[in-house]
């Protein structure tokens, strides 16, 4: 039977209203909960850290005892990727859950197209109070703004950090706007070039990855390397303590870094040694103390992993997807690929790469093999950042191995296949294998499905050195000029 209209009206607003206190007191009831339960929370991060070059995983020539105490109390991932082998990139792809292509932060020192979200304003949008602490998005204050952090504090040593987040939290707590729960990214730039601090560690006892020259001058820089990470793993420590009298116990911390270390081969590179790094997260109750999970995950899941674990809403269209479940111990399956992609750094670095990585294999696109791969390494020459470059380059006019390790530093190939999980310093190119054709194929063509996907342009940022033109780029021509004491900015 057809009601009239005023009938139809009035029960179709009562529905309605009664749908709204439903709703309101469903929002009530979801939002108290998230209060009673969301944690504070601790994004520690460091600046060009491999992981590789810990004890944590592996190599107990570099001492990280405080990621080990990190990861007994947690979870430690073992295939965590970034985006982008670059500071502003990498940041960027994880403050925003998007692929460079897809934000617009490409090449290093470039940000996010104006107007691009970020998952900063979810965490508010659930209560959060979200600060920044030294170098965690990448530019100056302006550059950083768009961001949106509630709180932005700089800061370049550690001591000087370590002040800003102490004297934060005390302010916080004192004038009582600590009613809402906390998200505190601290950022390091530890070990990032130049590592200038005195160091600790005895030149001759360090060790090398096995595409690495032993020279007195790379001795002296891996020495003063190691250095930077005893820092890096020392503050750790300092920061859970802080965190432990400060914010209480339910807290949820996460170490990580946004992308491998200036060695050859390793930043603004695609192969492990330059996409692959630490990444140990513990929250008492909630992570599982000890355990370790090879799931492949990546730095543009970081953020909607935190949303969810909150009680946060995920925005449509990311890329980056929660391992929440991963990390709460639900399931142990993430990924099946990662992308990762390279454009360039200023014009030292015009050399852009795009890869596909599968837990056993790795596919490298150099798309442009008629370009000399240099960086600022090899071109600049600093004391403690590249100066070892001109030992290496010496040795080669004389040297087999080392005349291979350097040219393939500057040569690239179109095309790369690698077996990580049998080469993991990627020494083995297998592209050529008639048994991997079909392999390769695949491979080609689901990293070129996701490009298309990705919008990707695939373009060159900047005036390129060639192969052809030996006077841009060959050490014979260029780079020698060094000025003394002048490391240059972190
Ligand atoms: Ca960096």
């Amino acid at each position: 039977m057809t009601k009239p209209l005023f009938q139809r009206t009035c029960a179709i607003e009562s529905v309605s209203i009664a749908c709204r206190l439903a709703a309101c007191s469903a929002f009530l009831v979801t939002y108290t909960a998230l209060l009673a339960d969301q944690p504070n929370i601790v994004v520690y991060l460091s600046d060009d850290h491999s992981q590789f070059d810990s004890s944590l995983y592996g190599n107990k020539n570099i001492p990280t005892s405080q990621f080990e105490r990190l990861a007994a109390d947690g979870m430690t991932f073992t295939h965590a990727f970034v985006a982008s082998p670059s500071c502003a990139p990498s940041r960027a792809a994880m403050l925003t859950g998007l692929m460079p292509a897809r934000n617009g932060a490409e090449a290093n020192h470039t940000f996010p197209k104006p107007g691009t979200h970020t998952l900063i304003q979810d965490l508010q949008a659930v209560g959060y109070e979200v600060a920044s602490f030294g170098k965690v998005a990448h530019g100056a204050p302006k550059q950083v703004e768009p961001y949106g952090f509630d709180y932005v504090a700089g800061a370049q040593r550690i001591d000087q950090l370590r002040k800003r987040v102490v004297d934060f939290l005390k302010d916080r707590q004192n004038s009582g706007n600590s009613s809402k729960p906390l998200c505190l990214f601290v950022g390091t730039t530890n070990p990032h070039v130049s590592w200038n601090s005195p160091t600790t560690f005895d030149p001759a006892e360090v060790e090398f990855p096995p595409h690495h020259l032993d020279t007195p001058s790379t001795r002296a820089h891996r020495a003063a390397y190691y250095q930077e990470i005893k820092e890096l793993d020392s503050f750790l420590g300092q920061l859970r303590t802080i965190a432990a009298e400060n914010l209480g116990d339910d807290v949820l911390f996460i170490h990580t870094s946004d992308h491998g270390s200036q060695w050859p081969f390793g930043k603004w590179n695609l192969y492990d040694y330059g996409i692959r790094v630490p990444f140990v997260a513990a929250w008492n109750g909630k992570i599982a103390a000890g355990t370790e999970s090879d799931a492949l995950v990546s730095w543009i899941d970081l953020l909607p992993t935190i949303l969810e674990c909150v009680g946060g809403k995920l925005p449509e269209g990311l890329d980056g997807r929660s391992f929440a479940g991963v990390l709460l111990g639900n399931r142990d399956h993430h990924r099946d690929v990662i992308f990762t992609t390279h454009t360039g750094d200023g014009n030292k670095n015009i050399f852009p790469i795009r890869s596909i990585r599968t837990r056993e294999w790795k596919l490298i696109h150099n798309l442009h093999p008629e370009f000399a791969h240099t960086t600022h390494s090899d071109l600049d020459r600093k004391p403690m950042a590249g100066a070892y470059w001109t030992e290496w380059t010496e040795l080669a006019k004389t040297d087999a191995r080392a005349r291979q390790i350097v040219d393939r530093y500057y040569q690239r190939p179109e095309w790369e296949l690698f077996h990580v999980s049998e080469d993991r310093w990627e020494q083995t190119n297998l592209v050529d294998e008639p048994s991997q054709t079909e392999r390769i194929a695949d491979l080609k063509e689901r990293l070129a499905a996701w490009l298309q996907d990705q919008g990707d342009q695939q373009s060159v940022h900047s005036e390129p050195r060639r192969l052809s033109e030996p006077q841009h780029w060959h050490p014979d021509f260029f780079g020698m000029q060094v000025e003394e004491n002048d490391a240059g900015p972190k």
